[in-house]
């Protein structure tokens, strides 16, 4: 793609790239592609032949999105299960990139994609930059993470497929990022809203607000409220938009908020939504809030059926005041699981419990501390020593504390801190254990 105007971009992205289709060729599209995706993954994955054999169905059975309801779901469960390549539909030799995210226990979940799913996950994310009124001429700053974390790739692939100029900041240096941010005269950026809020303060500390020329920001992997996004826009004057994605669908990208804000436009081209009931599974009219699964209808490396992804949110199928006819999720309102996003890190309580069930020094009572301070999430982790280990001798509990602290690290992605707790000091719980006091209040 050569580096078009933002308007002859848009204009491009609108015409070919079916945003702004009528909802019945929507529909015939989506057809189309689920019945293929249907026959591709029944013939390349064995775990979806047997599933769709186990239900008696056959792929000549899924005439178009009349007949998704037929098909099973697929949870992260089922990639555990396969892990790590068990659920790709082509030979590794053709898979350019790999993933991975946190997976409920120790195992992350790892994603695989081909050339092509990243040309797509590129576009997407450049109509994600588009709707939010970035273009050639920007100049955009990823500060999601690199590695194996989807948003920095992700991001920086969309955005130089945009055509524009690309910072690789990533995380981390946060007065580097200001100071590069004035004298590139940076317009955009993509990173977590709470890192963005953490930004926005060191700009005022560093008292360079007047100097900077960001015009919009790009904000998601992580919950967080109208009223936030709101209070970035006044307090950086700046356009915030949300964007979403998570790893196992693609990435950052799935959908994003045009400059109305009112719902994410999901690109349905590549990702058939439904909302269904948490509990009976069954699908939920437009405005009801639930469960958001979704199909990959265009993926090649990693298709996936009916991903439940534990998100809670509405459908509205309705138009838009901007053009594009796509349909639109509403901010997310929770999850369906206890997925934590800890500076943009999913943590599951699980994976800590598998930590300190595996060290023998430590009683399998544990406790998940989480709170926001200048905007930067925090993680502290009580735990509770064994009483043979306990010791007043300070070397041998600094010992003891970096050796959790380094297995909880490697698990986790993310450092922790630790508190060694003596021995029967956590509180115990007669009901459903209290592991998690999330201090962190969304306003
Ligand atoms: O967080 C992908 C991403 C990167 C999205 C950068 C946006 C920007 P995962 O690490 O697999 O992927 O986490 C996915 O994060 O199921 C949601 O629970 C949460 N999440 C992502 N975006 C949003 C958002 C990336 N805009 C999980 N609002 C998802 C609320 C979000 N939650």
């Amino acid at each position: 793609m050569s580096c078009e105007s933002w308007r002859g971009y848009r204009q491009m992205i609108w015409n070919e790239t079916k945003e702004c289709m009528s909802r019945d060729e929507m529909t015939n599209l989506q057809s189309a592609r689920l019945r293929k995706l249907v026959d591709r993954v029944y013939h390349s994955v064995e775990y979806y032949r047997k599933k769709m054999q186990a239900v008696g169905l056959e792929p000549g059975d899924i005439r178009g999105i009349e007949d998704l309801e037929r098909l099973p779901f697929t949870t992260k469960d089922d990639l555990r299960d396969t892990y790590p390549f068990g659920m790709f539909a082509v030979p590794n030799s053709q898979i350019t990139r790999i993933h991975a995210s946190s997976g409920t226990t120790g195992k992350s979940t790892v994603v695989g994609y081909t050339r092509k799913d990243i040309d797509v996950w590129s576009e997407c994310v450049a109509r994600c930059i588009t709707m939010a009124g970035l273009g050639s001429n920007d100049i955009i700053q990823v500060a999601y993470g690199y590695g194996l974390f989807t948003g920095g790739l992700g991001a920086h692939y969309g955005a130089e497929e945009m055509g524009a100029t690309v910072v690789p900041m990533s995380t981390g240096n946060t007065k580097k990022l200001v100071t590069m941010m004035v004298d590139f005269g940076v317009t955009g950026i993509m990173c977590t809203p709470s890192y963005l809020l953490h930004i926005a303060e060191t700009i005022e500390e560093m008292g360079v607000k007047d100097k900077i020329k960001l015009k919009a920001s790009i904000n998601g992997a992580e919950p967080w409220t109208e009223k936030m996004r709101t209070q970035i826009e006044r307090q950086l004057g700046i356009h915030a938009h949300d964007i979403y994605g998570l790893s196992e669908i693609m990435g950052p990208g799935v959908a994003t908020d045009c400059q109305f804000h009112e719902g994410l436009h999901i690109h349905e081209d590549h990702f058939l939504p439904e909302i269904v009931d948490q509990n009976t599974l069954k699908p939920l009219r437009d405005g009801m809030t639930g469960e958001l699964v979704i199909s990959t209808l265009t993926k090649e490396g990693l298709p996936l059926i009916r991903y439940r992804t534990k998100d809670l949110t509405s459908l509205e199928h309705g138009p838009c005041e901007c053009g594009r006819t796509t349909a639109r999720i509403a901010r997310f309102t929770g999850r369906t699981d206890d997925m934590l996003i800890i500076r943009g890190v999913n943590v599951f309580p699980s994976q800590v419990e598998s930590v300190v069930l595996e060290l023998p020094e430590f009683e399998p009572h544990y406790q998940l501390v989480v709170d926001r301070v200048n905007n930067l999430d925090t993680l502290q982790v009580q735990v509770e020593v064994r009483e043979a280990f306990y010791s007043d001798e300070i070397s041998q509990m600094m010992a003891l504390k970096k050796r959790i602290a380094d297995r909880l690290h490697s698990v986790l992605g993310i450092g922790a801190d630790i508190r060694l707790m003596e021995p029967h000091s956590i509180e115990r719980s007669e009901g459903k254990s209290k592991r998690v006091i999330d201090k962190r209040v969304l306003k």
